[in-house]
This record gives structure tokens, C-alpha cells and sequence, in this order.
């Protein structure tokens, strides 16, 4: 008790960083995200946690990334990652929240006793942080919170500056694994990934209609500033043209740009001159996201988003341990946003099963895991592949000892797509060269790719609402609890639609609900899509303009 009040009240410049009280904050989606302005205490008190939890967990390294992702330059946040470089386990979310919203000072080292105690911490270990954040302003200055926090415990800190996301997941995996996965750091990281992407581009001899120029959309963030270093280990195996790289006007971060806006609008991104046929890849804030998009000679938008990532990858990995003989179990994760015709196309026709879980990657990814290859994509184009330690020992054992030609052939390209793979969590650079990967094995264009398949029509819209924490879902939030009633009013509204499809869900990283809807027709999907935001509107107390 001593000790952490001492660490918290004389070590850590806690007077500086008051809560003003105005605000309430939840450890949602992933992580706590705000208007920057709120969050100095926020980002104080997040250092103490995340140096306790290393502490907890005996030195192991554990992870801190200052950011707010998708959302708009002025919000800023953080997300913490745990010693696999996995999402923070679910149990501390609420020590999170709990400090975010504590009043004073005393809460603080209340909160903080507690969870010493519970877990009977033992406090000679040292605290090893990692850290790291994008290119918002805002980001120096909270960095400069986080570490008041986390140096009060005397931590061992690397901060790593201004990285990706995944790259900071990446990292913490590499230093808790004694380096086995690869070092922690930005060479390490691009060596590894890249360099097993060029050794499977040199498998393939026919290209047939794949093209490696890619356009390149970077939000105007960090992802436009790493696909940069990108570029020098990639060298001629991938043309990239960059576009939305201006990461010194902050204002144009995400704004019409970058994988939230493309999927989210179903249009190609702003910020750049589209060329029928041309490859889009449009990646988020941080860059754990990507999603594909084209136009046609008519102008006609098409995107490839996460669900068309997943149903790529399955195919491919599918066939690839049938060539090898092995025989594994391969599943696919999505969540309810996912395109009903994509579970079809990957359940009937790639014959690989697929599990529904709520929106979040923690969930996703903790999903993947029940299988031994489980791959994971939300439809908004975070994801990545597991492959079970078992697994990966079995395939890389079997290659070394596998005679027949076309068998060995394809462990060694299995090898490849793990060694390319971000296993830690969603990462647009990692899942781009698996993209790439496939369509080059697969001799496929854009237009190839899309037409594995074709979407049912969708919409995504939002409504912002007095208060979404009124708002509770079900079945892995397919159904919707409360407000009470508003489910009835969906189903009668679905009714009417063919092939209709709608659900609601309150938004974990955005003040908002958000409504998701499916027809026969676009037209249909749109009006569809506006009258539940309307009935949503309706019940909960909508802020602004009702949808219409
Ligand atoms: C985060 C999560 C994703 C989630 C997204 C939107 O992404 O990691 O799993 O799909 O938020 O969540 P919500 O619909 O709850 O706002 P990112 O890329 O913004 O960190």
C-alpha cells in the first residue's frame, strides 16, 4: 500500500494531471479514445497501469500505443497490448475504466492497491513498457503522460516513436519471445515480413493477369510514412504509388481518406486521381487496417473488403494443405457485419467453417485460436491468420523431410505466408503482401479477385444518440436487447425486405450507433439501412438531423 501510494503521490507528477470530471470514459472496442484535450490523466494514469500489469506479469514486456486509429485527427487514445502481442486481457479492461474515470488522486492509489492485492503482486520485478503512437499532434504531449506514469515505477521504457500499431503488437511479441519471432525493431520487422514475400513471389512463374502496381492511399498517416521504409526492402517486387502520405498537415488524417472512409462510404478514397482497373489499397490511421478497391471503365465503384480479404486467404490456405497432405483444421471468424453471400461463398463453396463472434478484434482473435489454422477478419479489413505452435512445427518439420515435389512445394509456400504474417494482430503492411501473395499465385487481377463472388448489397450509416450506453446487444450483436422494443421495430421493418438483413450496435471507439443493413437491391439495402437509423433515431433519443 505504501509503496504504491509513495510511486503514485512522489514519483509520478500525479498533481499535474487531475481529472476535470467532465467526461466518462470506457475501455471499449480497443481501448479508451476521446478528444485529445480529455485525455492528459487518462494517458497518466493508463502508464501506471500498464507498468503494473508488467510488473504482474513478472517483467514480461507489455505494450502501450498512443492513438485513435480511424477516427478523426483531434481524437487521440491509447490501446494496450499484452506480453503475445494479443489485445490487454479482458479482465484489466475494467481496471482501465475504473482509473480513466477515478475523481482524484486517493481513487487512483486506491484502484491501483486493489489490483496489487487481488493479484498479490510482487513488486520487486521491474516494469518493461513499450511504447508507441501515431502521427497525431496530440500524440508528444500525452506520450509525455504515459511517461510520468510509467516511469514512476522505475520501468525499463522503450519508446519507440512514431510506428504502426501492429509493428509496436510485433515488437512486444518479438521481446517476449526471446527473439524468436524477430527482433524488436523496425528492421527486424520489414526483413521478415518482406523478405518471405519475396521468396514466394519467386515461386510463382506465371503471372497471368496479376499486376503488382499498387495505388497507395495512406490516410495521411503513419501508415503512408512507413510504407515509405517499406518501399527500400520491397524493391522491384511490389510498385508502389504513393498517395494521402501528408502526415505534416494533421487535419487530413483520415478526412476522405484511408480504409474507414472507403468502406464505410463504399467510394474510392479523395486525395488522388482514380483510374479504371487501377489496384487501391487503402489502409487506416494506424494501419491495421486495409481494404482493396477498383473502378471499371464506367466508373462503377467495387471495394474487397475484409470479408473478401478472409474468403482470398481461406481459399488459398485451404488448397495449399491439401497440395501439402496435411490434414488441419482451417476456420474463419467474422462478426455480423460480415456479407451474408461471403459466410456462404466460404462455408458452401471453400467448405471451411466460420464462427460469428461480436465486433472487436480481442474477440475475434481470441476466437481464432479454437483452430489450428484460424484465420480472423472483420469486414472493415482488420485481420490477420493464427497458426498453432503445433501446427507451424508440423509444417516446417514436414518440409524438411517431404520427397514429393508438388508436397514440398507447398509447405514452403506455407512457410512463406507464416513468415509474412503479423500473427500479433491485424496489420495493413503484413496483409498486403499476403493479398498480393495470393492474387500473384492465383495469376489474378483486381477484377478476377471480385468476381469470386458478389456481395449482397449493403449499407453502413450511424446515428449519433443522447446516450449508446443504453444500448445492449445479443448473439454476438446480431440482436438487439435494449432500448426494449427496438428489435421488435427492426424485425417488422426487415419483413418487408427481400433478403433483408439489419442490426444495430453501439459504436466501442465513436460517440454513436452504429446500423448496419443488407437487401436484394442497393437501393433497397440503402432505404432499408435508413429506416432502422430512423426507428433508432426515434427511440433513443437521436442528437442532429433524423435520417432520412
Ligand atoms: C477498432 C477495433 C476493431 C473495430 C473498430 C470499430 O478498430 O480494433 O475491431 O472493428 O474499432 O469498432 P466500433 O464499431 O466499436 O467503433 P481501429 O482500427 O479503429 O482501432
Amino acid at each position: 500500500e505504501e509503496w504504491i501510494e509513495n510511486v503514485v503521490e512522489k514519483e509520478s507528477n500525479i498533481g499535474s494531471y487531475p481529472n476535470p470530471g467532465t467526461k466518462v470514459f470506457q475501455y471499449g472496442t480497443s481501448g479508451i479514445r476521446y478528444n485529445s484535450e480529455h485525455l492528459d490523466h487518462v494517458q497518466h494514469r493508463m502508464g501506471l497501469l500498464v507498468a503494473l500489469r508488467s510488473i504482474h506479469l513478472k517483467s514480461a514486456a507489455v505494450g502501450l500505443m498512443i492513438t485513435a486509429s480511424h477516427n478523426p485527427q483531434d481524437d487521440n487514445g491509447i490501446k494496450l497490448i499484452d506480453p503475445q502481442g494479443e489485445m490487454l486481457d479482458s479482465s484489466w479492461e475494467v481496471y482501465a475504466t475504473e482509473l480513466a474515470n477515478a475523481p482524484n488522486n486517493q481513487d487512483v492509489c486506491a484502484i491501483l492497491i486493489n489490483i496489487a492485492s487481488k493479484y498479490n503482486i510482487d513488486i520487486s520485478y521491474i516494469p518493461c513498457v513499450y511504447i508507441g503512437r501515431d502521427t497525431r499532434n496530440s500524440g508528444k504531449r500525452l506520450l509525455e503522460a504515459v511517461l510520468c506514469g510509467v516511469k514512476a515505477f522505475k520501468s525499463n521504457v522503450e519508446d519507440f516513436g512514431i510506428i504502426t500499431t501492429p509493428m509496436l503488437h510485433f515488437f512486444v511479441r518479438c521481446y517476449n519471445t526471446n527473439c524468436l519471432y524477430g527482433q524488436p525493431n523496425e528492421y527486424s520487422y520489414y526483413t521478415k515480413l518482406t523478405n518471405s514475400f519475396k521468396t514466394l513471389r519467386k515461386m510463382c512463374s506465371d503471372l497471368k493477369n496479376y499486376s503488382p502496381i499498387i495505388e497507395f492511399d495512406g490516410a495521411n498517416g503513419v501508415g503512408a510514412l512507413k510504407m515509405k521504409d517499406a518501399i527500400i526492402y520491397l524493391e522491384e517486387s511490389l510498385v508502389i504509388n504513393m498517395h494521402n502520405d501528408d502526415i505534416l498537415n494533421t487535419e487530413k488524417l483520415n478526412y476522405k481518406c484511408g480504409a474507414d472512409f472507403v468502406k464505410s462510404n463504399q467510394c474510392p478514397p479523395t486525395g488522388m486521381t482514380i483510374k479504371p482497373h487501377c489496384k487501391y489499397v487503402s489502409v487506416d490511421g494506424d494501419a491495421d487496417r486495409i481494404v482493396y478497391s477498383f473502378i471499371d471503365e464506367n466508373n462503377k465503384f467495387y471495394l474487397l473488403d475484409g470479408d473478401r480479404i478472409a474468403t482470398l486467404v481461406a481459399g488459398y490456405i485451404k488448397d495449399l494443405f491439401i497440395d501439402s497432405g496435411l490434414d488441419v483444421n482451417v476456420g474463419l471468424v467474422q462478426t455480423a457485419y460480415s456479407n451474408g453471400n461471403s459466410t456462404k461463398y466460404v462455408t458452401d463453396k471453400l467448405k471451411v467453417p466460420v464462427a460469428c463472434v461480436p465486433t472487436g478484434v480481442k474477440y475475434l482473435h481470441h476466437k481464432a485460436n479454437d483452430y489450428d489454422v484460424g484465420i480472423y477478419f472483420e469486414a472493415n479489413g482488420h485481420g490477420t491468420i493464427l497458426f498453432k505452435d503445433a501446427i507451424r512445427e508440423l509444417i516446417r518439420n514436414q518440409c524438411d523431410i517431404e520427397k514429393d515435389e508438388a508436397m514440398s512445394l507447398a509447405l514452403k509456400k506455407l512457410i512463406c505466408i507464416m513468415d509474412m504474417t503479423n500473427e500479433t494482430v491485424g496489420d495493413a503492411y503484413s496483409d498486403m503482401l499476403i493479398v498480393e501473395s495470393v492474387l500473384c499465385e492465383r495469376g489474378w487481377s483486381i477484377s478476377d479477385w471480385y468476381n469470386t463472388y458478389s456481395d449482397l448489397p449493403n449499407r453502413l450509416t450511424k446515428v449519433t444518440v443522447k446516450d449508446r450506453n443504453t444500448f445492449e446487444t445479443g448473439d454476438a450483436e446480431r440482436i438487439c436487447i435494449k432500448p426494449k422494443g427496438l428489435q421488435e421495430i427492426i424485425d417488422s421493418i426487415v419483413s418487408k425486405y427481400s433478403m433483408g438483413r439489419s442490426f444495430v450496435r453501439p459504436s466501442g471507439t465513436e460517440d454513436l450507433v452504429r446500423i448496419y443493413a443488407e437487401a436484394d437491391t442497393q437501393f433497397n439495402a440503402d432505404k432499408l439501412a435508413i429506416e432502422v437509423a430512423s426507428a433508432v433515431y426515434d427511440i433513443a433519443d437521436g442528437v442532429g438531423k433524423k435520417p432520412n
